[in-house]
């Protein structure tokens, strides 16, 4: 990603708010693993990534709108020598203004000192939005809100506000730069699946089968955007299952969900193979209603097309097939195998923040019916990822292991 792209982020952010306003977000601050290692990989909060550029731990981004100007600052940590010995070089005020495209770099020391000047003649700021992003009530108050509860006490003057609204608008359309991160991560997800498939075995654990996965995923030089689930016969009926840890037995079906993830961008595929190689008759005839389900929801992604109405018709089709297919005798049965919505935003997130009720073009966003039938020991899930085109839909996975001649040969050792 090129400073130009985050630089327009944030024009197109300030564009959105009233002369008056200021934004401070925080890039976030790692987790400590145990008592002895503070040396958690560290995840940058995707809304500051996506207007910085910068994935560096403990930096502040103030931007300010007012009726003279528009002022944008970072404050970074000052580097010093004894942190750099042990831990590594850290962010210096130079590229963080290559990263960024923001001049105006200063150290954490003078953070205090500039914000209680936002308040004062100049900018006359009266409103200051912070991405609050809590995710449960138990998680522990994040650094926003504290700063927040201070300027409260110590600035009465300011409307306190939430931005995360106006940034997931932004984020819901995609540019071309993040579309090829994703097709990248798809890429690398696909190539690692197959590398799968030739290495693992029957009899081997679930376990063992993501491993041979994430190997190809780590010596790409990607991460991965969430836990991979590697799920074999029951286990597969439980949506999120990321235990891992059974054995993945000959004649029962493994359902994998992951997804490589460049440059923040993370790719979210699920397919699903016979352990041993070969499907049976009935694992193909319900492999073969979810394909058809995958292309039914696919079409419904165009522009004008409410969201909703791709799930819609997954479960129309359903209501159908799942009677030939002996599962139902009830419309209202379709619940019971298939209990997820179709699709979701995919970006920096892979479950992307996305205001949109109508599929526009630069959306992108994931195609994954799912069949769970529990009483047969089969979990079955097929997730492409797709950008919402101004004509058909452009699907970034493709055919690829999905067809069952593909999978049956690949795996045919
Ligand atoms: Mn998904």
């Amino acid at each position: 990603m090129t400073s130009e792209f985050f630089t327009n982020n944030r024009k197109a952010l300030l564009e959105k708010l009233e002369e008056g306003s200021a934004v401070l977000l925080y890039s976030g601050i790692a987790p400590v693993k145990s008592y002895d290692q503070d040396m958690c990989p560290f995840s940058v909060n995707r809304n500051f990534y996506y207007m910085t550029g910068i994935d560096t731990q403990n930096v502040w981004l103030l931007l300010i709108k007012a009726a003279v100007r528009t002022v944008e600052t970072l404050f970074i940590e000052e580097p010093d020598e004894y942190t750099i010995k042990w831990n590594g070089k850290m962010l210096t005020k130079e590229e963080a203004t290559e990263r960024s495209g923001i001049k105006s770099v200063c150290y954490m020391q003078d953070f205090e000192g500039r914000l209680a000047s936002v308040g004062m003649a100049g900018y006359n700021v009266t409103d200051v939005y912070f991405a609050f992003d809590r995710l449960s009530m138990n998680a522990a108050p994040t650094r926003s809100e504290e700063l927040a509860r201070t300027l409260r006490e110590k600035y009465p003057m300011f409307q306190i506000k939430n931005i995360c609204r106006t940034i997931s608008s932004l984020r819901a359309i995609k540019t071309p730069e993040e579309v090829a991160c994703i097709r990248k991560a798809g890429d690398v997800t696909i190539e690692a699946l197959k590398q799968m498939l030739r290495t693992a075995k029957p009899g081997e654990y679930e376990y063992q089968w993501q491993a041979d996965y994430e190997h190809y995923v780590a010596r790409s030089g990607l991460r991965h955007g969430f836990e991979t689930i590697a799920a074999s016969g029951e286990n597969a009926v439980m949506l999120h299952y990321s235990d891992n840890n059974c054995v993945a037995k000959d004649g029962t079906l493994l359902l994998v969900d992951l997804g490589a993830e460049y440059q923040y961008y993370s790719a979210d595929v699920s397919r699903t193979f016979p352990v041993g190689g070969k499907f049976t008759d009935r694992q193909k005839e319900l492999f073969t209603i979810v394909r058809e389900a995958m292309e039914i929801a696919k079409e419904k992604m165009r522009p004008g097309i409410a969201t909703k109405e791709s799930n819609q018709a997954v479960i129309d089709f359903y209501k159908k097939a799942l009677r030939t297919a002996k599962l139902i005798t009830d419309d209202s049965d379709v619940e019971k195998y298939y209990y997820h919505g179709v699709s979701h935003s995919l970006g920096l997130d892979t479950h992307d923040p996305c205001d949109r009720k109508v599929y526009e073009p630069g959306m992108v966003i994931t195609c994954e019916p799912g069949l769970y039938v529990a009483e047969e020991g089969i979990g079955i899930r097929l997730e492409n990822d797709i950008l919402v085109t101004e004509g058909a839909p452009e699907d970034l996975i493709g055919n690829r292991l999905l067809e069952i001649s593909e999978i049956e040969e690949l795996m045919g050792r």
